[in-house]
């Protein structure tokens, strides 16, 4: 008897060949999710044969080769992290200490009194999802309030599964006004002003995503009042921190105003686009207390939850963030990357609509130029978004937010060329 017919036999004795009939059993029931809106457009872009084919979807910064980026003060770190033999022990249940407390003095600012008073509890996460997955978590334990998040409409996709996932209801406020894509303050301010108080409401911090339209420091000066006024609890979701204006400052302007105006708020910080770290997953979590004891205490809490969920977090990104943060001339020349892919994407705004008005095109197409950050959100409809996708193999998201990140000097041309064609 050969070995394979000695196996079958075997297998037969002990049951094993109905492997299959058996697997099938247990998850018959299971339905064919459907693809992910936004990771699903780089899957169908990478299945298209056409050598023009362009991924405006995913919102990850490419130079402008089209290539993926890696900042030069990444490498740097990362050679300097070399020459120090870093073991690779379990890292805190919290995360690496040096990278959250230089995170909150990104955020805050260097020598923030929030950090000064110890009033942060903060985390190291797994990169801006992670973080505010942990967030949201621990709100859905402990928020005192309404358990119900509300965020902008629209908003970036994965925040409504994010706080449902956690067990926080979701609602939207108005955000955006497709008429001139632009922010709808009024609609805003209105919706808000109708949230029951002791909600929790998120705000993206700057660089709305999939908008591309921030509001002005006045109108977060007014948000921010009538956050107050209502007594509700401000999260910030920060994942764009420099690549709206390429100043990290100018971008934390709402979360310092906040702060400055005495709210206590929540905040999740990623370094996937602002350092090129997408896939080292590095990002932290923070609650702003009333005093020292409470965020010691909130910081005992959301390590409960962390242990359960993944115990510790991944060590070699936030080496990274904290070695570039650590290093004064490190963290220089980083400042000036960031500067540099928000300089990129803002000059690719603007050889955008030009080509388009050589393309004929006679919409008004001033949003591409007004609207900040990776994103643009075109006004393409559903219909010209899939058609767009068919006829050129330009692939974006289906609500037609584009990701400038992915525009070129080399393919502008036949981008504008697409987009007059779908839109003329
Ligand atoms: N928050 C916002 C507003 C985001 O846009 C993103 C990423 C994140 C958080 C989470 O980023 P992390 O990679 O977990 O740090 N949004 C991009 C990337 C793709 C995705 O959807 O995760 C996007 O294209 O919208």
């Amino acid at each position: 008897m050969s070995l394979k017919q000695t196996v079958t036999l075997l297998q037969a004795r002990n049951g094993i060949n109905s492997v299959k009939q058996r697997a099938s059993s247990w998850w018959s029931g299971v339905q064919m999710g459907p693809p992910d809106v936004i990771l699903g457009v780089t899957e169908a872009f990478k299945r298209d044969t056409n050598p023009n084919k362009i991924n405006l979807g995913v919102g990850a910064y490419r130079d402008d080769n089209g290539k993926p980026y890696i900042l030069p003060s990444v490498r740097k770190a990362e050679e300097q992290m070399r020459a120090k033999n870093l073991d690779k022990e379990y890292a805190p249940i919290s995360g690496l200490s040096d990278f959250c407390k230089r995170s909150i003095e990104l955020a805050l600012g260097e020598g923030a009194d929030v950090v000064a008073n110890g009033l942060n509890a903060t985390i190291q996460g797994i990169s801006g999802t992670g973080s505010l997955r942990v967030g949201a978590a621990f709100l859905s334990g402990f928020f005192p309030g309404n358990k119900v998040v509300y965020i902008p409409s629209p908003s970036w996709g994965n925040h409504t599964p994010i706080f449902k996932h956690s067990g926080l209801d979701v609602k939207t406020y108005k955000y955006y006004d497709p008429k001139t894509c632009g922010l709808d303050f009024a609609g805003a301010v209105d919706d808000i002003s109708k949230i029951p108080e002791k909600s929790i409401v998120l705000f993206h911090a700057c660089a709305h995503n999939p908008t591309g339209v921030d509001p002005t420091k006045e109108q977060w000066a007014e948000l921010s009042q009538l956050v107050k006024n209502k007594n509700l609890f401000p999260y910030f979701d920060m994942a764009y921190q420099g690549f709206a204006t390429g100043s990290i400052e100018n971008d934390a302007y709402a979360v310092r105003l906040f702060i400055k105006e005495g709210h206590r708020v929540a905040l999740a910080q990623s370094y996937a686009k602002n350092m090129g770290l997408y896939g080292e997953r590095a990002g932290a979590f923070s609650i702003v207390g009333s005093s020292k004891d409470e965020a010691d205490r909130v910081m005992s809490q959301i390590k409960i939850l962390i242990r359960a969920l993944y115990s510790n977090p991944p060590i070699n990104g936030a080496r990274i963030v904290s070695e570039i943060l650590g290093d004064a001339n490190l963290k220089k020349q980083w400042l000036q990357e960031v500067k540099g892919m928000a300089d990129r994407i803002i000059s690719v705004r603007q050889n955008l609509r030009d080509n388009l008005k050589k393309e004929g095109s006679t919409r008004n197409w001033e949003h591409i130029t007004n609207q900040i950050g990776m994103f643009c959100f075109t006004g393409l409809t559903a219909p010209q978004v899939e058609k767009i996708t068919k006829d050129f193999s330009v692939y974006l998201t289906k609500d037609g937010r584009i990701s400038m990140a992915g525009v070129t000097s080399k393919n502008v041309g036949y981008l504008a060329n697409a987009i007059h064609a779908v839109t003329k």
